[in-house]
């Protein structure tokens, strides 16, 4: 197949671009690069040193002989472009990454908020109104988040996208299926929840081909691939706005640094280690929806964990420290979360569990490249609402520390 990957330069968009141009495919890479100028926004870089996309390309062809072609373009702002970019290369399928995707960052100040709305949303609704124009047969798949449908506890599973619900109508009541209520918690969450919207109208008004990944929060850095040429590493973050808590547990833990728990460290999140991730785009691919079917909805995750039972096997496996710290966001402080993800294990997919060798090998990672770190970017300080702002923790390392009651 000929494949798009639009935002192919970031975290879960480098790896995918390499399995899927490993598999046989025709993969070209479109992005405009914005991960790396947040780097340099914030005065942070990825734990792991990472080449120019150019030059990751140029690796990959010399390691494995395929070629990944990259173009720079804004998906957001370059609408013309875009359409001439789809009519030229009639792709057969497109995924979509290319959205800011860190919470943290989009709760940061009120510029941060407008531009993830502004980014996220234009960028999916330029994508679809290109599509009907320029390529209505594609099948479009997108990075979604388990974020949509909120953290409180309902005591249910959490189903693949869509609720079986009863309405009471004048002839008796009436079984229905509708998209589960969004709960975001977060302008990040929002916007994906906005995202959702658009598909469903397009799936619905043009026919369009879409597959929405609920995903969990990935974790560690390898890929069969990634790891086949220093050169090809993928980007790995630490830092309070775009490190994620499990891969921020393990780097902290690397470099001696007091594991930063949020509060009681009671919620409870889906996870999914990068290598599962890549094969679930694999295997979403393999299994596009028809013309005229609503959107195809899998939760990508593989297990469910509480933020402090991770923090203690961390501790446990590293011998680390753990500190609850005043929670810089507005969220359940405990909660239980059951998902279904039967259509990913129905279609052959075999999950990469919270092995200790895996872990390990983060730690690893994290040791090898730890002179990379600036331990005063570790702190998460973006904060969702000005009171909490007060309350927020800039140096958990230090001995006098706020307790959290
Ligand atoms: N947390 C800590 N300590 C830390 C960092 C985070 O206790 O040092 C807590 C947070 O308060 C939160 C939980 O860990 O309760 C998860 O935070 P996170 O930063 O790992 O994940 P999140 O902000 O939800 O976002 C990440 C990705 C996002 C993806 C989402 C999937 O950045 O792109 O959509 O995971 S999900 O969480 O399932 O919605």
């Amino acid at each position: 197949m000929r494949i798009a990957i639009l935002g192919g330069d970031g975290f879960v968009g480098w790896p995918t671009a390499l399995h899927l141009s490993n598999a046989g495919h025709e993969v070209h890479i479109l992005d405009n690069l914005s991960r790396r100028w947040i780097d340099t926004e914030l005065g942070v870089q990825s734990l792991t040193p990472m080449d120019s996309i150019q030059e990751r390309c140029r690796i990959w062809k010399q390691t494995s002989g395929e070629t990944i072609r990259f173009h720079l373009i804004d998906l957001a702002k370059e609408y013309e472009r875009l359409k001439a970019w789809l009519t030229e290369h009639a792709p057969d399928a497109i995924i979509h990454f290319a959205e800011q995707r860190a919470a943290p960052y989009s709760m940061k100040t009120d510029r941060h908020k407008v531009y993830t709305v502004n980014n996220n949303t234009s960028a999916t609704h330029n994508l679809l109104a290109a599509m009907v124009e320029a390529a209505p047969e594609a099948h479009l798949i997108h990075l979604g988040t388990m974020g949509v449908y909120g953290y409180s506890s309902v005591g249910a599973p959490i189903p693949e996208g869509y609720l079986d619900v009863q309405i009471d109508t004048p002839t008796g009541p009436k079984e229905q299926q509708i998209l589960y209520p969004t709960k975001p918690g977060s302008v990040y969450h929002m916007t994906k929840s906005l995202d959702q919207i658009l598909f469903q109208f397009y799936a619905q008004n043009d026919g369009l081909r879409i597959t929405d990944l609920h995903q969990g929060i990935v974790w560690g850095t390898h890929t069969d691939q990634t790891r086949r040429h220093e050169q090809l590493i993928n980007r790995f973050d630490y830092d309070g706005d775009y490190g994620t808590v499990l891969n921020r547990f393990l780097i902290q833990a690397a470099i001696g640094y007091p594991l930063t728990v949020h509060g009681t460290g009671g919620q409870t999140r889906a996870f999914i280690h990068i290598q599962d991730s890549v094969r679930c785009i694999e295997l979403a691919l393999g299994d596009a929806p028809q013309q005229g079917d609503r959107v195809k909805i899998f939760n990508q995750m593989t297990e469910t964990h509480r933020v402090r039972d991770l923090a203690a096997l961390v501790a446990r496996l590293a011998r680390a420290e753990v500190r609850n710290l005043p929670n810089p966001r507005k969220e359940a402080p405990e909660n239980d979360l059951i998902v279904n993800n039967d259509q990913f294990l129905a279609l052959g997919l075999n999950p990469t569990t919270l092995a200790e060798g895996l872990l390990s090998e983060v730690v690893d990672v994290a040791k090898k490249y730890a002179h990379r770190i600036d331990r005063s970017r570790v702190p998460a300080v973006s904060a969702w609402t000005k009171d909490i702002a007060k309350t927020v923790e800039h140096d958990p390392e230090a001995k006098a520390l706020r307790a959290v009651s």
